[in-house]
């Protein structure tokens, strides 16, 4: 079955509108008020973080070569970085030393041995299902990708459970369906866990409150703290308007760019473009080009 512009443009923009529109209310005080200053464009255009940047970067590298090269998307990757767009920590220190000339292998554990466990592969690899149509090569491209700055398990778990369950909903499986699917996947105790809970909520109707999200599953910057949530965020609202699953996730606060960009791109992906808000953000063009791009791809 072939993908509709809909479905991409759908799970393009939902990612970048979640980021945009979340990153406002991402973190404490301070990083609120920063962005308050530098976060929009001088047309007064909210503008998009490092999520978006970097799913930006994965999708040009593969459409300006025709194919994933790990060693030019770690070079995009690096060379796209300004702080401006709020990137993790440690994935700031990975991205320089790549820049200055360090393997990707070696950089993505300078900073943590065992590499990062943040959720900044899971948030860049909701895309990928978009290129990968069979189920086995997008867990490779998946994980691939994440291992450029995110070797960790947790990590990458973490982004197979983003660019799978996008996977299932261009197949159009319900919520339920695609949490025993993911559940086969995951080995992550801490995610299954999660899972679990997210099961138990679908399953029975109950609409969890912001104070039970963040104490189950969290709404922190790791990926165990924040991709269940974006999936719960996502599956309970899938017949809802974006507006209301946004309005949730503000109200759970910490990481809301990151968790609206990743139950945004689900959203998206199942709703389609035109059911999302009209709101235009920074640099609409490029988002639209960037999609035809990849319709074109993978027709
Ligand atoms: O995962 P990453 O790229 O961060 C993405 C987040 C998103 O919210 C973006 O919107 C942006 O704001 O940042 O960045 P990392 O620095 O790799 O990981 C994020 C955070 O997870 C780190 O700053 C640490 O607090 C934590 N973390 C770890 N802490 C201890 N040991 C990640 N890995 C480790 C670890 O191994
Ligand atoms: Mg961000
Ligand atoms: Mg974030």
């Amino acid at each position: 079955m072939s993908l509709s512009r809909e479905q991409i443009q759908g799970c393009l923009f939902g990612l970048a509108l979640g980021d945009a529109l979340g990153a406002p209310y991402e973190g404490g005080m301070l990083e609120r008020l920063l962005w308050k200053m530098i976060g929009s464009t001088k047309e007064g255009y909210a503008k998009w973080t490092d999520d978006t940047q970097m799913t930006l970067d994965l999708l040009e590298s593969i459409l300006e070569i025709g194919h994933l090269d790990e060693q030019h998307l770690a070079n995009k990757f690096a060379h796209s970085y300004r702080w401006r767009r709020g990137y993790g920590a440690g994935t700031a220190k990975i991205l320089k030393r790549i820049k200055a000339g360090e393997s990707f292998q070696t950089a993505a554990k300078a900073v943590y041995p065992n590499g990062s466990y943040g959720n900044g592969a899971a948030m860049r690899s909701s895309v990928l299902a978009l290129i990968y149509k069979d189920k086995q090569a997008l867990i490779e491209a998946t994980t691939k990708t994440a291992h450029i700055t995110h070797a960790h398990p947790l990590a990458v778990e973490g982004a197979l459970l983003i660019s799978l369950s996008t996977h299932f909903l261009l197949k159009q499986l319900s919520p339920p369906a695609i949490l025993v699917e993911l559940i086969a996947y995951i080995k992550q105790p801490s995610l299954i866990q999660r899972l679990d809970v997210i099961n138990d909520w679908l399953t029975t109707g109950y609409l969890a409150t912001p104070k039970e999200i963040i104490g189950l599953l969290g709404h922190g910057m790791t990926a165990e703290s924040s991709c269940p949530t974006a999936l719960y965020v996502a599956f309970s609202h899938l017949h809802q308007p974006f507006e209301q699953m946004l309005s949730l996730i503000i109200q759970c606060g910490g990481d809301v760019d990151t968790i609206a960009a990743m139950a945004g791109t689900l959203w998206g992906t199942a709703n389609g473009y035109k059911q999302l808000p009209k709101t235009i953000i920074e640099d609409y063009q490029r988002l639209l080009s960037v999609a035809e791009g990849v319709e074109k791809f993978v027709r």
